[in-house]
């Protein structure tokens, strides 16, 4: 048994899980997923909405050329233990060396109870002993149920510029940069600049995310603002930051400027920072090239997986009006404004939370270049599909491994990890 603590979603979760419907088996979960046509799912007439219904926007592959790939059925994978006895472990990030600089060899845990914990990156089957908390703002982060800090990024071409996204005590959502030296053993306890500070009127559906683009701007995920259904109407309001991902130049203004090709960059038909909007809360995304993949929570029913390219600015994934590509709070006799999910499953076999992950584009698992693997926080199971045509080819669930799914991460060599309980696991072929 775990020992009771507070963790990570987990007051919407138990709600949502004990609602769950009859297990479902891996198969029917994801041929249920693929979207764009009308269908009736587990007895429930539903409005879905076609794929495709934005032509500007990119269509999102994770496929190349060459070889049939190795049908997903086919891979073995299991999770090798790379660490533990971390608090509430909700992300692992490594950073890149940049511009010829020497590089940081060591990985990092991320701490939704305020801290980051720098350790060696395992070698397969060794345990790394050195480790070392490299930054600790637990006093001033307000940790709890969905709060905490919740996100890191370290700045792609300045390695040593390092952000943090976390809640304080009033339930804000705070974005700050840390001066954190490369060859340095802890970054600077007190931040450089505040970023962002955006209210959140519940304490739920925070977002967490960030990460740098390969557009050398920063993506700031922001959930609806809580509650459920979407209490405050953020959903379908591009003029708030909330239910968006936004789009921030950290680099070109104080403390950021718009990217002149922000779609509302006016500030007219929407918030200047806002790239996507319609979201519910999208706790995890990535970048696999200029393709952006988010896993958004679902409310009761549907967790869904979204993917756009890199002309999709404006786009409006739907939130509240639909929960997947089901009708949830209509009118939505007209879909066609809307983005669809790549991918959805529902809730049921254990299963209520997505948590996004990140198309694999390592050496160290060859069958899985181009598969985008995701999971979900309840089930544990590690889940993954291929996305070709704009559709999903393949799929494939792995059996429940892991309590609490918190997150997937990367190291510099695109090696695949995933924090859950309090643990961080490399995946591995086998
Ligand atoms: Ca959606």
């Amino acid at each position: 048994m775990k020992p009771a603590r507070l963790s990570l979603l987990a007051t919407l979760l138990l709600s949502a899980c004990s609602t769950g419907t009859a297990p479902t088996t891996a198969a029917s979960a994801n041929t249920s997923t693929t979207v764009a046509t009308a269908t009736t799912t587990a007895g429930t007439t539903t409005t879905t909405v076609a794929a495709g219904t934005l032509p500007t926007t990119t269509v999102v592959s994770t496929t190349t050329t060459g070889p049939a790939p190795t049908p997903l059925a086919d891979i073995a994978l299991s999770l090798e233990w790379v660490a533990g006895g971390f608090p509430a472990p909700v992300f692992v990030l490594s950073r890149a060396s940049a511009n010829g600089a020497a590089g940081d060899d060591r990985m990092f845990v991320v701490d939704q109870t305020g801290t980051i914990t720098g350790f060696a990156p395992p070698e397969p089957g060794v345990v790394p002993r050195d480790r070392a908390v490299v930054l600790d703002i637990s006093s001033k982060v307000a940790y709890g149920g969905e709060r905490g800090l919740l996100g890191v990024a370290f700045h792609p071409d300045s390695p040593d510029r390092m952000f943090v996204d976390y809640t304080r005590d009033d339930g804000a959502t705070v974005i700050e940069e840390y001066s954190f030296p490369v060859g340095a053993d802890a970054a600077e306890s007190t931040p450089v600049r505040t970023i962002l500070v955006q209210p959140q009127p519940a304490a739920n559906h925070n977002g967490g995310m960030i990460a740098f683009g390969p557009d050398r701007y920063l993506y700031v995920a922001l959930g609806d603002g809580g509650g459920g259904g979407d209490t405050y109407g953020n959903g379908q309001d591009p003029h708030t930051l909330l239910g968006a991902i936004l789009r921030l130049d950290v680099d070109g203004g104080t403390p950021y400027a718009i990217p002149p090709d922000n779609p509302f960059a006016d500030g007219v038909a929407g918030a200047p920072e806002v790239w996507l909007w319609g979201l519910r809360n999208p706790w995890r995304f990535s970048f696999d090239g200029a393709d952006l993949w988010i896993g958004d929570v679902g409310q009761n029913a549907w967790e869904e997986i979204d993917a756009v390219g890199p002309d999709a600015g404006g786009s409006n994934l739907g939130w509240p009006i639909f929960e997947g590509t089901h009708c949830y709070d209509g009118p939505c006799d007209d879909p066609s404004g809307f983005t669809p999910p790549v991918l959805e499953y529902p809730h049921g076999g254990g299963r209520c939370s997505i948590t996004g992950g990140y198309v694999y584009r390592g050496a160290a698992i060859p069958d899985l270049k181009g598969v985008y693997l995701y999971g979900d926080y309840c089930s544990g199971e590690i889940m993954a599909l291929r996305y070709s045509g704009g559709s999903v080819v393949d799929s494939r669930v792995w059996d429940p491994i892991v309590a609490e799914l918190t997150s997937f991460g990367v190291d510099r060599d695109g090696n695949l990890y995933v924090t859950a309980w309090d643990s961080v696991y490399r995946v591995v072929v086998g």
